[in-house]
């Protein structure tokens, strides 16, 4: 391990733990303020030297970052998956280097769990279910349950935890409601410019829309720009909900714009820390560990706003 000198006492030397972490990119405001979370959280001055790898949302990226990871012979590797699948021969490498894994934020899919260490991140199937349980109790209060309500949803990443969570969640809670008709399902990437690009098309093909799910805020804001420009009120023609509620969606909620955000919690810096610790000093840490998480509204997003961290 590398040392560097404590500046405090005259000639003692602590050695850094080294981490690399393959991170998926930087799509949106949820992703930025989980990088921030990890690089300073992940200091020289709290003891660890951090390998950041920025993957720009392509699998192939992360795959080499592992292996860069292994040759660099780095004491954790932190994985935020893009996509769940394809990854049962790298992690074999990693398990052989004798290299604990760690993942964050996303799932892998594989066969065999000792290939990972533990999990940290949202219940996203839980995330997609309170989404319409929102929209149940909304349109309860605006006295348009029973209503026929035509539903539009953006997707994130296809084969993302993220997604296959929320589209899983979302689409069990519309089961049960026969008035709610899900028309139209696509993917924006959890990209702003393709939300938009693709609620064009949605506000082109189907001139009834009552509800935008969108997966994350990100492309609820670009959407928003879409609905716009088509001539309809965000927030009142087009009920929206999206996930994450980074600080941008409270602004679109004060402003109207954006009706709910189901809460997506992206600090797992300490929380990724704090296991590293665990492990260091021998600990048992739990194999899956989810954060708790909210749902904020219109009613609450000015109350809310200052507390908010991310
Ligand atoms: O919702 C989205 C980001 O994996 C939970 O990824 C994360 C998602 C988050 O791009 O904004």
């Amino acid at each position: 391990r590398k040392s560097i000198e404590i500046p405090t006492e005259e000639g003692m030397h602590r050695d850094l733990i080294k981490v690399g972490y393959a991170q998926v990119g930087a799509e949106s405001d949820w992703r930025v303020a989980n990088t921030e979370s990890f690089k300073s959280t992940f200091t020289e001055e709290n003891g660890y030297e951090l390998i950041f790898i920025d993957c720009q949302q392509e699998s192939e990226n992360q795959i080499k970052a592992l292996r860069n990871f292994i040759q660099q012979e780095v004491d954790y590797i932190v994985l935020a998956p893009i996509i769940e699948s394809g990854w049962d021969s790298v992690l074999a490498e990693v398990k052989e280097a004798n290299i604990p894994l760690i993942l964050s934020d996303r799932m892998v899919n594989v066969e065999d769990d000792s290939l990972y260490m533990t999990w940290v991140g949202g219940d996203f199937i839980q995330e997609g279910r309170n989404a319409i349980l929102w929209l149940n109790q909304y349109l309860e209060k605006m006295g348009r349950a029973d209503e026929s309500i035509n539903i539009v949803e953006l997707q994130g990443t296809l084969g993302a935890s993220a997604e296959i969570g929320r589209t899983n969640g979302v689409a069990e809670m519309i089961a049960q409601k026969p008035n709610y008709h899900l028309i139209a399902i696509e993917t924006g990437d959890f990209i702003q410019s393709k939300g938009k690009e693709v609620m064009e098309s949605f506000l082109k093909t189907y001139p009834d829309i009552d509800v935008l799910i969108a997966q994350n805020d990100n492309m609820a804001f670009g959407a928003i720009e879409a609905i716009k420009a088509a001539g309809k009120v965000p927030g009142k023609d087009i009920i929206i909900i999206s996930f994450d509620a980074v600080h941008a969606a409270f602004e679109a909620m004060i402003r109207g714009e954006l009706n709910a955000s189901v809460e997506c919690n992206p600090l797992h810096g300490p929380r990724v820390a704090e296991i590293i610790q665990k492990l260091e000093s021998g600990q048992k840490v739990e194999k899956i560990q989810y954060v708790p998480e909210g749902v904020f509204d219109q009613e609450n997003a000015a109350k809310e706003l200052p507390n908010r961290l991310y």
